[in-house]
């Protein structure tokens, strides 16, 4: 036996324990070591039946992730796992698999042919392969129809998401839930088997769940996979692998499986999302601030403004089961805040995504008032007021005299110089901005803006309580909009610029949308409210270097066309909030352009595209050579998951380097002839494009220079 996998023995029973941390994927050995300590058990006389079973915390996570990239670059031959599973499903001796935490990918392929699957109530089982651009490779999408149905199954290969041991068991993926000590209710288990004399059932061999017509499962799996994985092609093949399953044997479905998977596996796709996968894990890894960095303890927090933001901020610590305050100025503002709030999770126990006891719960944990009573206990204190500069240093200074010390000050600005809140007070290190994404009890990035006077303490316990509050946390530095808002402004200012060019705002929008963008940069300007921008437009007058400027969105703005919140911006709006565009912004645009000497032409989709992708990725490396980002992935996970960049395009800088650095080099380029210093290539893009570099190499210099 190795040592990532052992074999012991209580009495007639062995059991195989896989010993990988942190989640027991099947790293090389590990497959080897399951499939050696299966012939032990089936050659020794002593040994009547097996068990598998995961050391830790889970059980097999699936397959090693990090196999995947070397397989793709040739680097290692990909073995099939298919040999080592027959192997377990033809033993004559019972083999029971016994799972807690979590049966992943090939974790769950490995029990399911295994004869018997037991598990602990928190267990959780599933083919989340999909959400890494492939899909099961292991015979998943034959086996797991024959167990649990072809309806659960094709929804499970489909979309990715796990179910519990209680639905796992409800659709017969396992047999048994086993309260208390897994491993002896396991061996309880297998003894009753043994003494039952029963045969021990293949899975492969249960075709009954297999028989009828199930074309309607597959066309609401289709429409599904459609509506929630758009543009995705590792949801269509998942499908079409299942549907062999009802339509051919097990080993030619094995073998239409395999197929599919290999044409995943080397697909951008897959590669984009492996990439946004160990990104979301690296960027909560900041150099010079390691595990052993001190971290203050969160147990109360207290909220100022229950504004949109600050409601969805305070849900955020309810929801995580931290007590806090909620302050507003005036009573009518904060009730119209909480009652937001209560009808929020009012649509979730509606959707039945929790019980009203967890949302009576979560209220109780919410204390809403007008003055700063409590404040002096909170550990920390989240400032989410209207953004102006002196309102939010008043409110800091108010702070500053109440907090206790050591409590962290943070600050929801979207765009405002953190130094400067911080300057109103005397602890500037304890200041640090805690950027939110609209809907902030929703989507899932969290902004952390470290200032110069920042201490590591407290950016260590950001980044942990990001965690906590299950957000994606990335830190940033303290430049005008941190790193989202500056490069979605480059972005935003693009897609004007091509409606006065002639684009029309429609195509505009719908060529973002075909790329995969979550919504179009036009309507997802009026959905956020173009006064927002145009305020921060105002408040930084001062320093507008832009000769351009953004002269339509300040006209709809000047004439009250806020967006959605006023049924008109660069849409009007119907009782149902759609979208109908409207003649009179094109003709505004037409005379912005008249005005300022614009000449207007037909603009087709991919010059949309280049125009916006390449300004994010442009202003992106500016980003990361003045040191504002700590790598280009770091960037790539802001915008998946702050802005709706699609995962499977990997965010913009992978994007980059999946076009390749020198054609997006070249274009900007040829943007700056002929559009100007808005399109000054960055140092950092061209020489990455020269040296025939990537913001991938990029990184992993910056890794080996952290690592020293
Ligand atoms: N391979 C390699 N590394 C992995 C891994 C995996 N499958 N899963 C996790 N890690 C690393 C991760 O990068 C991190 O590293 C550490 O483990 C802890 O992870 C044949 C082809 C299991 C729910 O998609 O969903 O099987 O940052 O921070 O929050 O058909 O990890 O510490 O250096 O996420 O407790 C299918 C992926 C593979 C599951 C635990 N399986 N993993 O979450 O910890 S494809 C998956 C997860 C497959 C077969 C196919 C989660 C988790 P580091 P973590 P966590």
């Amino acid at each position: 036996m190795s040592e990532l996998v052992s074999l012991t023995r209580d009495g007639e029973v062995g059991i195989i324990t896989v010993n990988n941390p942190p989640v027991n994927a099947l790293s090389p050995g590990v497959p080897e070591g399951i499939a050696s300590a299966i012939e032990t058990i089936q050659k020794d006389d002593q040994l009547k039946a097996g068990i598998l079973i995961g050391g830790g915390r889970t059980f097999i996570a699936g397959a090693d992730i990090r196999e995947f990239g070397k397989m793709t670059s040739g680097l290692r031959r990909g073995g099939s796992l298919l040999p080592f599973l027959l192997t377990i499903e033809d033993s004559t001796k019972p083999m029971i698999a016994a799972i807690h935490g979590t049966a992943f990918g090939g974790g769950l392929e490995f029990a399911m042919a295994f004869h018997y699957r037991v598990a602990s109530p928190s267990a959780q089982v599933g083919q989340p392969e999909v959400k890494l651009g492939i899909i099961p490779g292991a015979a998943g999408t034959q086996r797991l129809p024959r167990l649990g149905g072809v309806a659960k199954a094709v929804e499970m290969c489909a979309i990715g998401d796990p179910i519990s041991a209680s639905e796992a068991l409800k659709h017969g993926i396992v047999d048994r839930i086993i309260e208390g000590d897994l491993l002896s209710g396991a061996v309880a288990f297998a003894r009753e088997v043994l003494a039952s004399g029963a045969q021990p059932p293949k899975s492969r061999e249960r075709d009954e769940k297999l028989a009828g017509d199930h074309s309607a499962s597959f066309a609401a799996a289709r429409e599904q996979a459609q509506k929630r994985m758009r543009g995705q092609s590792a949801p269509r093949a998942a499908i079409d692998a299942v549907e062999a399953a009802t339509t051919m044997s097990f080993e030619d479905g094995c073998k239409k499986e395999a197929e599919l998977f290999q044409q995943c596996l080397f697909d951008n796709q897959s590669k984009a999302l492996i990439h946004v996968f160990f990104g979301e894990r690296e960027v909560g890894k900041i150099p010079g601030i390691g595990k052993d960095t001190a971290t203050i303890e969160i147990r109360k927090a207290a909220v100022i403004g229950a504004g949109t933001m600050g409601g969805g901020i305070a849900m955020n610590y309810a929801n995580a089961g931290i007590p806090v305050i909620i302050r507003e100025v005036s009573q009518e503002a904060l009730d119209r805040g909480v009652a937001t709030i209560a009808k929020n999770y009012a649509n979730s126990v509606k959707k039945g995504r929790f019980s009203q006891e967890v949302m009576d719960r979560r209220m109780a944990l919410i204390t809403p008032q007008t003055t700063y009573q409590g404040f002096e206990d909170a550990d920390i204190v989240v400032e989410a007021v209207f953004e102006g500069m002196d309102l939010k240093k008043q409110v800091f200074g108010e702070l500053d005299k109440i907090c206790k010390p050591g409590a962290v000050m943070a600050s929801n600005t979207s765009t405002l110089n953190i130094d400067e809140i911080a300057s109103a007070t005397s602890r500037p290190q304890m200041v640090i901005g805690h950027h939110f994404f609209s809907p902030a009890n929703v989507m899932r990035l969290l902004e952390i803006v470290r200032g110069k006077a920042t201490s590591n303490e407290v950016i260590a316990t950001s980044m942990a309580l990001a965690k906590r509050l299950k957000k994606v946390g990335v830190l940033v530095g303290n430049c005008r909009g941190f790193v989202g808002n500056r490069m979605f402004h480059q972005y935003m200012r693009e897609a004007q610029y091509l409606v006065e060019e002639g684009a029309g705002i429609p195509n505009v929008d719908a060529a973002l949308y075909e790329f995969g963008m979550a919504m179009g940069p036009l309507a997802t300007g009026d959905l956020a409210g173009l006064d927002v921008g145009w305020r921060i437009r105002k408040e930084y007058k001062d320093d507008q270097n832009e000769t351009r400027g953004l002269k339509v969105a300040d006209r709809l703005c000047e004439s009250g066309r806020y967006g959605q919140k006023t049924g008109a911006g660069y849409y009007r709006y119907d009782e149902n909030r759609r979208a109908i565009p409207d003649p009179d912004v094109e003709k505004l645009a037409e005379q912005v352009a008249v005005e300022n000497g614009i000449s207007r032409r037909t603009i087709g989709p991919d010059e949309i595209v280049e125009r916006t992708i390449y300004a994010l990725i442009n202003e992106g490396a500016k980003i990361l050579e003045e040191g504002f980002a700590l790598r280009a992935v770091d960037i790539d996970i802001i915008y998946i998951n702050g802005y709706g960049f699609p995962a499977w395009r990997g965010g913009p800088m992978w994007y980059g380097d999946t076009v390749g650095l020198k054609k997006v080099y070249d274009r900007v380029c040829e943007f700056h002839e002929q559009m100007g210093e808005l399109w000054t290539p960055a140092p950092l893009l061209k020489q990455l494009a020269e040296h025939e570099k990537t913001f991938a190499d990029f990184d992993k210099e910056k890794r080996a220079a952290a690592a020293g």
